[in-house]
C-alpha cells in the first residue's frame, strides 16, 4: 500500500531475459502486485519470472498465446488491475530503464486526486539531450508536438515515456480493451483519455540508458507509421470530442483551414506550369494563394487557440 492505496506494476516483457530479474526485483516494498505481460518471448523470460514468482507473491506471469504487441499486453495488465481491486495502476517497461525512484513522483499526485494519469517527462531535467541517444531524441520532439495536436493536451510533452500511473476512476471508465496494440499505444491513448477527459499532468523522471537495455522499435517503421496513426488519431478526436459528445466551432476552423491548403495546391501548380511555359506569373492566381495560405493558416491556428482553450481545466 502506498499511502492507503493499492498499487499494481503492470510490466510489459518481451525477451527481455537479461533485464527483467533487476527491474522486478528492484521493485519498492509498497507495491501490492506486479503483474508481468510475456508476449511468446523467444528467450527465458518466461522461466525467469516463474522462478521470482515463487520467491515473491507480489508476482503475477500472464502468458498471451500469441504476440500482440506492447499496447496489448499494457491491456491486459490494466485489465487485471481493474478487476482486482487496484486503486492506482502504473506502468514500467520490463527492460530497467524506468528509475523506480521516480514512482512517488507519480503516484503523489493521483494520490492526492490532484490528477487522473501522470506521466514521466524525461526532458525535464537538462539531462536528456546527453543521454537520450540524438535520433530519438529529434524522433520524440517531433511526435511530441504532432501528439499535442492529435490529442488536445497542449501542455504534454515527451509523449513516448511509458512510465505511467493511471487511477481508479479511469480504469474503471476508459475502453480498455481498445487500446492500440503496438508502440503507438501512449499516443492512442492519451487521445482517448482527452475524449473521456481525464486529467493529465507531466511530472519529471530521469531519462534511462545504456543499462544493457535493447529497444525493439525498428525507426525506419515507426517514422511513417506513428504520424499516419497520430493523424487518424486527431479525425477520431474531433468527432468523438467535437461533434458527437459536444459541438465546437473550432471544429469548423480545422476544416475551412484545411480545405484553403487543399485549394492551394491546384493554385500553385498551376502557378508553377504558366510561369515555365509562358514566364508570366498571372497576378489573380499569385493573390489567391496568398489569400488561400495566409487565411489557411489562421484558421488553423485559431482552431488550435480554441483548442488549448477547451483542454484548459484537463491540465491536471
Ligand atoms: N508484452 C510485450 N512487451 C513488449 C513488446 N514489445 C516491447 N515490449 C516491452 O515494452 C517495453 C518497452 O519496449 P522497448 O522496445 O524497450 O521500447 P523503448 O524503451 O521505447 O525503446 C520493454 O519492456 C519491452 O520488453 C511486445 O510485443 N509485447
Ligand atoms: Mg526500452
Amino acid at each position: 500500500m502506498y499511502r492507503n492505496k493499492r498499487i499494481g506494476i503492470v510490466v510489459p516483457a518481451y525477451n527481455e531475459e537479461t533485464q527483467i530479474e533487476r527491474t522486478v526485483q528492484t521493485m519498492p516494498d509498497y507495491v501490492d502486485r506486479i503483474i508481468v505481460i510475456d508476449d511468446m518471448s523467444k528467450d527465458r523470460t518466461v522461466e525467469i519470472v516463474q522462478h521470482l514468482e515463487k520467491e515473491d507473491n507480489r508476482i503475477l506471469l500472464i502468458k498471451h498465446q500469441t504476440n500482440g504487441g506492447v499496447g496489448k499486453a499494457i491491456g491486459t495488465g490494466y485489465i487485471w488491475c481493474r478487476e482486482n481491486d487496484i486503486d492506482i495502476a502504473v506502468v514500467m517497461a520490463g527492460d530497467g530503464q524506468m528509475d523506480p525512484d521516480d514512482l512517488p513522483g507519480l503516484l503523489d499526485p493521483v494520490v492526492e486526486d490532484r490528477t487522473d494519469y501522470t506521466k514521466g517527462n524525461r526532458l525535464i531535467t537538462g539531462e536528456a539531450w546527453k543521454k537520450i541517444p540524438r535520433l530519438r531524441y529529434l524522433g520524440n520532439s517531433v511526435l511530441t508536438f504532432l501528439t499535442k495536436i492529435a490529442s488536445g493536451y497542449w501542455h504534454v510533452t515527451d509523449s513516448q515515456t511509458g512510465y505511467t500511473a493511471l487511477n481508479k476512476k479511469a480504469l474503471h471508465l476508459l475502453p480498455l480493451e481498445d487500446i492500440y496494440p503496438r508502440y503507438g499505444m501512449p499516443n492512442d491513448f492519451l487521445v482517448t483519455c482527452n475524449i473521456y477527459n481525464m486529467r493529465v499532468m507531466d511530472v519529471p523522471i530521469k531519462p534511462v540508458y545504456d543499462i544493457g537495455e535493447k529497444s525493439g522499435i525498428r525507426i525506419t517503421k515507426v517514422l511513417f507509421s506513428l504520424p499516419l496513426l497520430l493523424m487518424r488519431l486527431f479525425f477520431r478526436r474531433m468527432i468523438q470530442k467535437y461533434i458527437i459528445r459536444d459541438f465546437h466551432p473550432l471544429v469548423l476552423f480545422y476544416t475551412f483551414g484545411f480545405i484553403l491548403f487543399l485549394l492551394d495546391i491546384p493554385l500553385i501548380v498551376r502557378l508553377l506550369y504558366l510561369w515555365a511555359t509562358t514566364s508570366y506569373i498571372p497576378k489573380i492566381n499569385a493573390l489567391a494563394i496568398l489569400f488561400c495560405t495566409f487565411i489557411g493558416m489562421q484558421s488553423i491556428l485559431f482552431a488550435m487557440l480554441f483548442d488549448m482553450e477547451a483542454n484548459r481545466e484537463l491540465k491536471g
